[in-house]
């Protein structure tokens, strides 16, 4: 994992980074960061927020690669109240792509302001800022150079990530979008539809209908966005049509799914896009007496990697961590689900495919299941077979 370096040559070269100081500070400057538990905690946040943002010019808002949801609400939220209340200009960007249909169905209904990381030049803004993810988590594309200024995220915070000026990480909040709420409540803004439905689809995505990983703030938050959400367009995000594609790799996904005890695996071979091994991964949890499910596939190059669990002991982010990042490979998540990205870094095929099996072989032993060659779901026989059709009276000749 591309741990940022402490460096005060970084960025030299650029008059603005100059002006700017150091790509990372040297000391530590006054943490800013305990979550706040009142109204008067919050409205405390967001001066400091707003006050450490007015003077700057221009903000840039980087959610994590491939964005999910709750990072692109997130960050077109924490945009929104930038410009509303410390007159800055904001932009929001994403590494990766957007792929599963509902994500992008989100961006295109909402018509929220969002582009590649690829269209921005990082030194043409003063103020940078991190949502959903956090400067170690090597989830973003935010060069090395670059250190933000503000990190908003509620996955485990990484020590880094207190060098921001202003740092809210942590959990145990479901969703970023939760924690941006907050800062919204707490200016009294009027906040359009488009926002409230984007933070509301965030923090439903994230919690999974407030089922999984739910703190009481992301319940008052979706309780507090929901009127002031468009429904209609929530409809339309949450039922988007799905490219062909989605159906080839849904029938990839169960061709391919091999069961492991309570564990299932999911080699998924190309991906079209890399944000579907989380689907799949997500989807397969369902299958009956399923604790573990593990889905991967490649893109462009890397290996990416889901996987969920519904043992709420289990620690997903940690296990994804130690088992991908000793390979030189990124990883984020928290207890019940967690993303990795494996570079292949030009391995041949039978080398990608040793890996491959070698990291399976891993996660199976992290599961505590037995090795061995798994049972495949397709040679699963149903446990009681359909009832027999009633025979029906035998038409006269
Ligand atoms: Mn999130």
């Amino acid at each position: 994992m591309k741990a940022p370096v402490p460096s005060t040559a970084a960025a030299a070269d650029s008059p603005r980074a100059r002006a700017r100081g150091p790509a990372r500070p040297a000391a530590r400057p006054r943490r800013v960061t305990l979550r706040a538990r009142t109204a008067a905690g919050w409205r405390d946040k967001l001066d400091k927020l707003v006050s450490y943002a007015r003077g700057h010019h221009r903000a840039l808002i980087l959610t994590h690669d491939n964005p999910d949801p709750d990072s692109i609400a997130a960050g077109v939220a924490l945009a929104w109240l930038l410009e509303e209340l410390a007159g800055v200009e904001a932009r929001v960007a994403y590494g990766g792509i957007v792929g599963r249909a509902e994500n992008r169905a989100l961006i295109r209904i909402l018509k929220l302001p969002v582009v590649p990381v690829s269209r921005v030049v990082f030194d043409d803004y003063d103020l940078i800022c991190m949502v959903d993810t956090q400067p170690e988590q090597g989830n973003h594309s935010l060069p090395p150079r670059h250190f933000p200024d503000v990190v908003i995220d509620h996955h485990p915070e990484r020590p880094d990530s207190h060098l921001a000026a202003i740092a809210d990480v942590g959990g145990p909040i479901g969703a970023t979008s939760t924690v941006v709420v907050e800062y919204l409540r707490a200016s009294r803004l009027d906040i359009p539809p488009a926002i409230a439905t984007a933070l509301f689809y965030g923090v439903k995505a994230d919690t999974r209908d407030l089922g999984r990983q739910t703190t009481p703030q992301d319940v008052e938050a979706y309780l507090w966005l929901y009127p002031r959400a468009d429904k209609e367009a929530l409809g339309e995000i949450e039922h988007p049509s799905l490219p062909a594609c989605y159906f080839l790799l849904s029938h990839t996904a169960i061709e391919q799914a091999v069961l492991h005890g309570d564990a299932v695996v999911i080699p998924l071979g190309a991906l079209y896009a890399p944000d579907m091994v989380a689907e799949v991964a997500e989807r397969f949890l369902y299958l009956e007496g399923m604790r573990w499910s593990l889905a991967w596939g490649e893109y462009e190059g890397d290996l990416y990697y889901s996987i969920r669990t519904r043992d709420r002991r289990a620690n997903a982010g940690r296990l994804i961590r130690e088992i991908i990042e000793a390979r030189g490979g990124s990883a984020g998540g928290h207890g019940t689900m967690a993303g990795a990205r494996l570079p292949l870094k030009g391995r041949g095929r039978a080398a990608a495919r040793a890996l491959a099996a070698e990291v399976a072989r891993e996660f199976l032993a992290a599961f505590g299941v037995r090795d061995g060659a798994g049972a495949r779901l397709l040679d699963q026989r149903p446990a009681r077979r359909p009832a027999a059709r009633p025979a029906r009276p035998r038409a006269r000749r």
